[in-house]
């Protein structure tokens, strides 16, 4: 069941986020913006190559996207109106400030959307595939960080109406879904 807080509807369903409908998603990337595996696999072959493009321009001008932070494309032929590429943490045991550099992807993602006007961003489970990220940690630090923004409302006049978190495993669903209900 989702939640509303401060009039933003806050969902989890499971699926592929590529087919998920909305404003823009958010991709799994690695600090280069080299399309890889997992969700930025996904989502590098279902926008086609001008994703990559973009991905390049933006290597050359900054040197890539240091691990919390996040960048925008377009999402070449999908009909969303953007991809946030964020590069989340590489689980190294819990001491390396991954936490931390986790709810910065989420916070950091946010602002962005909000910049762009979004009204919906859907999320994948940031790090807890190739990036080793313990999933129940994760579920609570991305619950944790979007509730808390939305609840601060960072931006005045927050554009989004809608955040889903789009779990590509049935058992990150069911735990997405069970921790939600804690926060209303
Ligand atoms: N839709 C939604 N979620 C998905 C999809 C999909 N189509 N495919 C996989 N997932 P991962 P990371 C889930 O490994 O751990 C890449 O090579 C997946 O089940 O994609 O942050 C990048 O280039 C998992 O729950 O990302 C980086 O090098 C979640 O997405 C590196 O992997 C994240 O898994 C990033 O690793």
């Amino acid at each position: 069941m989702p939640i509303t807080v401060n009039h933003v509807v806050i969902s989890v369903s499971q699926g592929d986020i590529t087919a998920w409908q909305g404003d823009m998603i958010v991709n799994a990337s690695n600090s280069g913006l080299y399309g890889g595996g997992g969700v930025d696999g996904a989502i590098h072959r279902a926008g086609g190559p001008r994703i990559a493009e973009e991905c390049a321009v933006i290597r050359q001008k900054q040197g890539g996207v240091l691990p919390g932070e996040a960048a925008v494309t377009s999402a070449g032929i999908m009909t969303f109106r953007g991809v946030i590429h964020t590069v989340g943490p590489i689980w190294k045991g819990g001491n390396a400030g991954e936490p931390m550099i986790l709810a910065n992807c989420y916070t950091n993602s946010l602002d962005l959307a909000c910049a762009h006007e979004a009204h919906s961003i859907a999320f994948p489970n940031i790090s807890t595939g190739i990036y080793n990220f313990p999933k129940e940690l994760a579920c609570k630090v991305a619950l944790d960080s979007v509730i808390q923004y939305v609840r601060q409302r960072r931006i005045p006049g927050l554009p989004l109406q809608r955040i889903e978190f789009v779990c590509f495993e049935r058992d990150n669903a069911d735990l997405y879904k069970a921790t939600l209900k804690t926060y209303s």
